[in-house]
């Protein structure tokens, strides 16, 4: 049998000064070609098995509420699956993170899984920050296709600029957040952005003040295979939970560490 060779992240790429000046400005950046092809491939059947795996929802999607048809959410993933783990701490894409933010290194916050299956319905305009009881506001999204997808699909899209004022709504992602945050966006008149197509291995990167959202995926039978990992920078704290789901991820992605406490508990490795 001829053994191949697996891929390795761990080299790194430098990001055009340009992109981190749009990232800066707009809230988000499309970067291409992270990943090779065949890089993608074998971390997309890596992913997926785990997917498969740890993917607890059984409701037909009639049966789930808006949040629930929006994505099978299949979190931290590199917590109990050694192949992921090389994915999600893979030192390059790290270092996109920490030079996008503009600093000398980051931390995991999680990974997660959102797989749109096919009917599946649109995510609600939300902020991802809400739900994190962090005090930084240097915080990034990588958001990665593992196929390459289109519009009907279910692509990420943007409120350009919403992040550089912060805190929006207090509102959770629901129908509710779609309605409320859809008039603050109009109020506000943050041009709405979002790329038409993105190839396997190419990623959208936002930060967690960015509102974003997007569309149902309205294909015959083409689930959206997306991976994404949360990184933050080095030195933030924890804070004092703002609602219950800042409370749950105290517990669940900080370690049940406690208001004041440096956020580095045993699920926030270093990853650049
Ligand atoms: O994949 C989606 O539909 C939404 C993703 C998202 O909200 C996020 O990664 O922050």
């Amino acid at each position: 049998m001829i053994q191949t060779e697996k891929p390795m992240l761990n080299g790194t790429i430098n990001v055009d000064a340009e992109l981190i000046n749009d990232f800066r400005q707009q809230g988000h950046v499309l970067i291409k070609n992270i990943l090779q092809a065949d890089e993608v491939a074998h971390y997309r059947d890596v992913i997926n098995k785990a997917v498969n795996r740890y993917n607890t929802e059984t409701r037909a999607m009639q049966d789930r509420d808006t949040y629930g048809k929006a994505f099978l959410q299949i979190m931290n993933l590199w917590e109990v699956d050694d192949n992921v783990k090389e994915f999600t701490l893979a030192k390059r894409f790290a270092k996109i993170a920490a030079d996008l933010l503009g600093v000398e290194h980051v931390r995991i916050y999680h990974d997660q899984a959102l797989f749109k299956e096919a009917g599946g319905g649109f995510t609600p305009w939300h902020q991802d920050q809400y739900y994190w009881p962090l005090d930084t506001s240097k915080t990034v999204t990588m958001w990665m296709p593992l196929m390459d997808i289109d519009v009907e699909l279910g692509m990420l899209t943007f409120a350009s600029g919403s992040h550089l004022n912060g805190f929006a709504e207090n509102i959770p992602i629901s129908d509710e957040s779609e309605t409320s945050l859809q008039k603050h966006i109009r109020e506000k008149n943050y041009p709405i952005t979002r790329a038409e197509t993105m190839q396997a291995g190419d990623a959208t990167w936002h930060y967690g003040w960015t509102l974003h959202n997007a569309p149902g995926n309205s294909s015959e039978d083409t689930t959206r295979e997306v991976m994404t990992i949360i990184y933050y920078a080095d030195g933030a704290h924890v804070t004092e939970p703002q609602n219950k789901h800042q409370e749950n991820d105290r517990h669940r992605w900080l370690g049940g560490l406690n208001a004041g406490d440096a956020a580095q508990s045993h699920l926030n490795p270093l990853a650049y």
